[in-house]
């Protein structure tokens, strides 16, 4: 069984760039509701011990559109709370650097997330990713992940859906964006996220379904994001 992870920060703590009614909706109902789906149907696939990386994976191969949406999109939720954080600061370290060389300066960095969330048409994600080409800004449609992108692993991303901004910025995605990219962004996750794809320390997991809530064998979970495929 998937859990849904608990927020780790208060409900209004990213007020006024996204609201506690915004964030109760879309954790506690959204989020909750793919987690449960996706429990349901990873029983009926067999895959409710494996981690929910793996599922989304095994979906997608099998061609089992139903549970690779709903996999995908609790698994995209939980890392889309991950990128959002009450300290805004800015990008620094060897995040600003690989910022700097792949869209000139930070802002522009921000000009590109902004028009490729912007410009996405209908509902999806759009994402901060590293591959072999460095740091890019990619959009990917409804549940659709980086973890059957291969060669990108994923740094940050903020949710395109209208429920992600709707009830406090109504059709203004490009203001949700704006406010999005520049006061709630975890810049030091995102850089977390960097170091990880070079192999030092960890990348983003799911935590890990309650029946292998053992330490044992969550050392023998693959881990996410497999590394850059260069
Ligand atoms: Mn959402």
């Amino acid at each position: 069984m998937f859990i849904l992870p608990k927020l780790t920060y208060g409900y209004a703590a990213l007020e006024p760039t996204m609201s506690a009614d915004t964030l109760h909706t879309h954790h506690d109902k959204h989020h909750k509701a793919y987690v449960e789906k996706t429990n349901e149907l990873a029983a009926q696939a067999g895959l409710t011990e494996r981690p929910l990386e793996d599922v989304v994976r095994e979906a997608q191969r099998k061609g089992d559109a139903k549970l690779f949406h709903n996999a995908a999109q609790a698994w995209n939720h939980a890392f889309f709370w991950q990128s959002m954080t009450a300290k805004g600061a800015t990008p620094s370290g060897a995040l600003k650097a690989a910022m700097t060389k792949a869209f000139g300066d930070i802002d522009a960095f921000k000009d590109e997330f902004v028009d490729e969330g912007l410009n996405h048409f209908g509902s999806g994600w759009v994402w901060l990713v590293t591959g072999s080409g460095g740091l890019k800004v990619i959009s990917t449609h409804d549940a659709d992940d980086t973890l059957i992108k291969d060669g990108l692993f994923p740094l940050l991303v903020c949710d395109l859906w209208e429920h992600a901004y709707y009830l406090d910025y109504k059709n203004d995605r490009k203001a949700f964006l704006e406010a999005w990219i520049g006061k709630v962004a975890n810049w030091d996750f995102a850089e977390r996220q960097l170091a990880a794809s070079e192999g030092q320390g960890d990348g983003f997991r799911y935590p890990a379904p309650a029946a292998n809530d053992d330490p044992a064998e969550r050392r023998k979970a693959p881990a996410i994001g497999d590394r850059p495929r260069v």
